[in-house]
């Protein structure tokens, strides 16, 4: 198939097939038991959902439909002529589809998201009448979200009486809208925010065929290295599997067929929180301050485990350090390491990640509480933006959202595939549990 519609299409019949067959076998096999402490402790790696579209290996790190990152960046195809990233349409075919695209597939999907990729000009107009100084980018983000939702196909069928086979059709027509849509989004909030309104002209944007260069062309940057770099970085937050906070906020409202535009704008909220994508942020803050506190003093070991310290004894977390459920460095991590060796290797900011690496895990082991001290995917992530110039750390989630875009709306597109019903898990007190457990 070239058409995406077509590959999703032809995969749906085997899937419920399979789906159905495994019901059938295991149905009423126990994937895991809950404790009264996982009750209490967040739900953490109690296993008891099912996501399709990734799967998260505590050592490994992430797949995306199987493959790791860097099989995704060797077999994705990648911007013509000398592109070295794989392009985000690629990850979108294969989140969607299970299977690496070829170059003319990805070739139309870049063209289905172009096409999409223009904002109504009332959603721009009510943008810009945001308190840009004094609400966060990412309030804003979800505002905008929340302003396209009244085109959605979705919604619109539901209203009309479409059967439920259908879902999928209609949700998958919203999701490519909305993915197609968000770089403008995005560089409009950036520019409201940051560059006092001042738009990068639409002429300089309608000739971009792909999103990654869409995006950072519509920010404001020319460099072809920053093409790049957003392609890589949109590949990489795409999907973390479905427990995460974003991933699992869009699955649930989904879940009461909330179309996709109320679903996504639900898991950008979570996406803003500090502890999930906005840790992207306060890792730019938090590494500005140490380079401040260090003044003239060389980056040594000693220098930076006192600062170290000094931060968990504020009581805070050094941010960009730990998991939830990965346990070894972030692979997500290492790809951008390695884009900054290739890129800016000489850069200070990048030779104090750098130096991180090395000391943190250790005061954190030292500590004695993480049950993983390696570094995720945003400890890096900033100081790659701020080389280039993108130095307004509280604009960082938003690109994030726009990437978790591909992966949670894939996702959402196969949870209506495959007719998953409306989320209800059972909760109980704490009474509860003292009469359930006393009894015995
Ligand atoms: N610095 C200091 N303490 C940390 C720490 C860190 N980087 N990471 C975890 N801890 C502490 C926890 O706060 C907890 O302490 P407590 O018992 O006093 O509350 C203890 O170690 C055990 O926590 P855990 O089981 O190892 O982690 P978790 O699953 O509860 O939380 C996470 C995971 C990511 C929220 C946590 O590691 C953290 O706060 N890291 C810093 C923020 C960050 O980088 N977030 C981004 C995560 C990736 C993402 O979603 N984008």
């Amino acid at each position: 198939a070239t058409s995406l519609q077509e590959a999703v299409r032809s995969k749906i019949e085997p899937m419920r097939a399979q789906v159905h067959e495994v019901r059938e076998r295991f149905g009423e096999e126990v994937l895991d038991a809950c404790t009264v402490n996982q009750a209490y402790g967040g739900m953490r790696s109690l296993k008891a959902m099912v996501y399709e579209t990734s799967l998260l290996d505590p050592q490994e790190g992430i797949r995306f439909r199987g493959f790791s990152i860097p099989e995704c960046q060797r077999l994705l195809p990648r911007a013509k002529p000398s592109g070295e990233q794989p392009l985000p349409e690629g990850l979108l075919w294969l989140l969607l589809t299970g299977e690496i695209p070829t170059e003319s597939q990805v070739e139309s999907v870049c063209q289905d998201l172009k096409r999409r990729a223009a904002v109504p000009p009332e959603v721009l107009r009510l943008l810009d009448e945001l308190p840009h100084e004094r609400m966060h980018p990412m309030t804003q983000f979800s505002v905008a979200v929340s302003l396209l939702q009244h085109e959605s196909k979705m919604a619109e069928a539901y209203a009309q009486g479409a059967p439920k086979s259908t879902f999928w059709e209609y949700c998958l027509e919203d999701a490519l809208t909305l993915i197609a849509r968000l770089p403008a989004v995005a560089a409009r909030i950036y520019r409201n925010t940051f560059h006092g309104g001042k738009h990068v002209p639409a002429e300089k944007i309608e000739k971009v065929d792909d999103m990654g260069m869409r995006l950072a062309r519509s920010l404001g940057f020319e460099l072809n290295e920053f093409d790049e770099l957003m392609r890589l970085y949109l590949v990489l937050h795409a999907d973390h599997e479905g427990g995460n906070v974003s991933a699992h906020a869009v699955r649930l409202v989904g879940s009461a067929l909330s179309d996709p535009y109320l679903s996504f704008a639900a898991g950008l909220n979570g996406l803003a929180g500090p502890l999930h994508g906005l840790a992207n942020q306060e890792v730019l803050r938090w590494l500005l301050q140490m380079k401040e506190k260090l003044g003239n003093r060389p980056m040594t070991t000693e220098n930076l485990r006192e600062l170290c310290w000094e931060t968990l004894r504020e009581g805070h977390v050094i941010p960009g350090f730990g998991h939830a459920v990965l346990r070894r460095t972030d692979p997500r991590y290492t790809a951008q390491r390695e884009f900054a060796l290739k890129h800016l290797p000489h850069d200070e900011m990048f030779q104090l990640v750098s130096k991180l690496y090395e000391v943190v895990p250790r005061v954190l082991e030292e500590q004695g509480k993480v049950k993983n001290p390696w570094p995720n995917v945003d400890q890096h992530s900033g100081i790659l933006l701020r080389y280039y110039g993108l130095v307004e750390s509280n604009f960082y989630t938003v690109l994030f959202g726009v990437s978790r875009a591909l992966g949670t709306l894939s996702s959402l597109v196969w949870d209506r595939a495959l007719g998953l019903p409306i989320e209800r898990p059972k909760s109980v007190t704490t009474q509860w549990i003292r009469e359930h457990f006393e009894k015995r």
